[in-house]
């Protein structure tokens, strides 16, 4: 773990600015900052799981990351453009609060040009079939960090295809528990580790 990782996951506040300063100054990438975090996020994750920090810690951590991403808002990559690269519809799926993550993607699919229609947390299956409807969007991305969450993206995914829409919409998750076997399971077409191959999915298919 790095130290800026190992800061994160101490909750050492001051020192994850500082830290994220001197990255700022010496050129290093927001992403690469941002993995770093993440790792770090992971670390405050186990520690929460084996009864060593409570869902205070869970918050502070969350608060510490949003700040972090307050300091790289500047840096990240930003367009001119008006929305021309494609429609995107995103959300964490019902059940689920967890946002950080689905920022970040969203931030990232602005920045190349996406318009990006953010349906925010807690969002049920009906929404994410209207929001497809009224835009048009060929992409959907869904986020789930629970493990009992990721069931409901199968749902959506059921929906969308009850709704008739399926083979007009490629669909995307991404979160903490997706993997090859979650995509298989809830029926999506593609998983994203990061927020940058889940970019990279939505440049493909408006290629
Ligand atoms: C911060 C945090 C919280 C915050 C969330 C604040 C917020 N606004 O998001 C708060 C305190 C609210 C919270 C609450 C809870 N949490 Co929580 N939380 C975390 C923690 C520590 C970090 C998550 C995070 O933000 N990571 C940083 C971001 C950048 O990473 P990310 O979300 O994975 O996103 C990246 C990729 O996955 C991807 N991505 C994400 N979504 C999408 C979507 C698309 C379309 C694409 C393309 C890509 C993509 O892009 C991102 C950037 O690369 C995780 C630990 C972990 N291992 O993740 C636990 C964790 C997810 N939480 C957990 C739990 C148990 C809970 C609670 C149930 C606790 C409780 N007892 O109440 C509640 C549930 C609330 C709810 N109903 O949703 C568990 C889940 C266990 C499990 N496997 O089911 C975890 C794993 C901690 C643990 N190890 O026990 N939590």
């Amino acid at each position: 773990m790095t130290v800026l990782a190992e800061a994160l996951k101490d909750l050492d506040e001051k020192k994850v600015y500082q830290l994220v300063e001197e990255k700022i100054k010496s050129g290093t990438s927001p992403l690469e900052i941002i993995a770093e975090c993440n790792a770090g996020m992971v670390g405050v994750g186990e520690l929460f799981s084996s009864g060593q920090y409570f869902l205070s810690q869970l918050i502070f951590s969350a608060e510490i990351f949003k700040n972090v991403m307050n300091m790289l808002e500047p840096l990240m990559p930003k367009s001119e453009s008006d929305g021309s690269a494609g429609k995107v519809v995103i959300g964490t799926v019902k059940g689920d609060i967890h946002d950080i993550g689905k920022n970040i993607v969203v931030n990232l699919l602005r920045g190349s040009g996406f318009e990006v229609i953010d349906l925010g947390v807690d969002v049920p299956a009906e929404k994410f079939v209207e929001a497809l409807r009224e835009t048009g969007a060929r992409v959907l991305g869904l986020s789930a960090l629970l493990n009992f969450t990721y069931p409901e993206m199968k749902t959506v995914v059921e929906a969308v295809t009850e709704a008739g829409l399926r083979d007009k919409v490629t669909i995307i998750i991404g979160g903490a528990p997706c993997n090859e076997q979650v995509r298989q399971f809830t029926g999506a077409d593609y998983y994203a580790e990061d927020a940058v191959a889940g970019v990279n999915i939505c440049k493909k298919v408006y290629s």
